[in-house]
């Protein structure tokens, strides 16, 4: 690649994902030179394994390493001198931190760690992100919940990112290092993994529309979220590492919306009638809080940012691109 010694350079880790993605894409509008760090083992086959940065790819620098080791970060830290560090991956998955309990909190706390060592030893001066999340307020005491509100996590997930959380105030506190955490409501998009209730919905309402599937299991069906579009979170993830002080940001759309209410509006965009093809499974049920929803105020303020794009037409973005995404298959 190259470049100019006045570019900023950031360093992501969970370049792959959704969040990465949008992320790489806004530091690159923004003339950033964006680093990634990726598995090796992603490397055996870029267009298969890395779907969601296939197009950036001649544009950005993937480092092979893994959050579990620290001599891979120390060495990508080294390497790539980063001005602003988001460090994204985890086991993100909800469900699975509780059939393992013990590679979530591994690879959460201790890649958390790693990276924060690496860069107090290589790059003290540069600005951290840390993916914090709502699911840190587990069952929450307050209705909407802000930046004071109690931790009080409900899943292996959401104790290992407090125990981020906690860590990234530590270095921000003890050594000095720029280093904040963005809490993030759902955020979802086109590109959201499979296994995430939204794109289940709008995957199974097209291919149902397609007709090769006809019907959709689902858990709790009037369970609540507070659901923004990914791309634009990442805009108020950019503004946090761009402010005079670092400050720790809850991130949301304010509004409360069931998996009900999303089936109807995604198999409506299509047609059709979700109560003749949603049905609710014990297996997919969890016990979950009632009323996790968030106050974005505190970033409106400082941030200027707030969530633009509708549940509508989010869902509708993600119906409409897998209509089209099933149809090509
Ligand atoms: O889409 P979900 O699996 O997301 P969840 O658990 O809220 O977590 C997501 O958002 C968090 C906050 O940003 C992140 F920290 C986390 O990493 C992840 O991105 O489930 C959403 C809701 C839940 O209430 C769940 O019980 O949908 C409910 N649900 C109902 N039926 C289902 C299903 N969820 C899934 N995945 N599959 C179902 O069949």
């Amino acid at each position: 690649m190259i470049h100019s010694p006045q570019q900023k350079r950031a360093f992501i880790t969970g370049i792959t994902g959704q969040d990465g993605s949008y992320l790489a894409e806004l530091l690159l509008s923004k003339g950033y030179l964006v680093y990634g760090l990726v598995r090796r083992v992603a490397f055996e086959d870029e267009a298969h394994r890395m779907p969601r940065i296939a197009h950036l790819l001649d544009r950005i620098e993937l480092i092979p390493g893994s959050l579990e080791s620290f001599p891979s970060l120390y060495g990508a830290i080294r390497k790539t001198q980063p001005d602003e560090v988001y460090h994204l991956a985890a086991q993100s998955y909800v469900s699975t931190s509780f059939d393992d309990e013990f590679s979530t909190l591994n690879a959460n706390i201790n890649g958390t760690h790693n990276m924060l060592a690496a860069c107090r030893d290589l790059a003290p001066q540069a600005r951290f992100y840390f993916a914090a999340t709502s699911e840190m307020f587990g069952r929450p005491t307050q209705v909407p919940q802000d930046e004071s509100t109690p931790f009080l996590p409900s899943s292996a997930y959401g104790i290992s990112k407090v125990a981020g959380f906690h860590l990234t105030k530590n270095y921000r506190e003890t050594y000095g290092i720029f280093a904040c955490s963005g809490i993030l409501y759902n955020h979802e998009s086109p590109r959201r993994g499979f296994e995430f209730v939204t794109r289940k919905i709008t995957s199974h309402a097209a291919m149902i529309k397609h007709g090769v599937k006809k019907q959709l299991e689902l858990g709790n069906l009037d369970a609540r979220r507070d659901w923004g579009h990914a791309r634009e979170y990442m805009e108020a993830v950019w503004a946090m590492l761009q402010q005079k002080q670092p400050k720790d940001y809850v991130i949301c759309t304010g509004r409360l919306h069931s998996v009900r209410e999303f089936c109807r509006t995604a198999f409506e965009r299509l047609g059709l009638d979700y109560r003749e093809h949603v049905v609710s499974s014990d297996k997919f049920f969890r016990t979950d809080p009632e009323q996790l929803v968030g106050n974005p105020a505190l970033a409106t303020k400082d941030l200027g940012w707030h969530s633009r794009v509708s549940f509508q037409d989010l869902v509708y973005e993600m119906v409409d691109h897998d209509l089209a995404y099933y149809k090509a298959k």
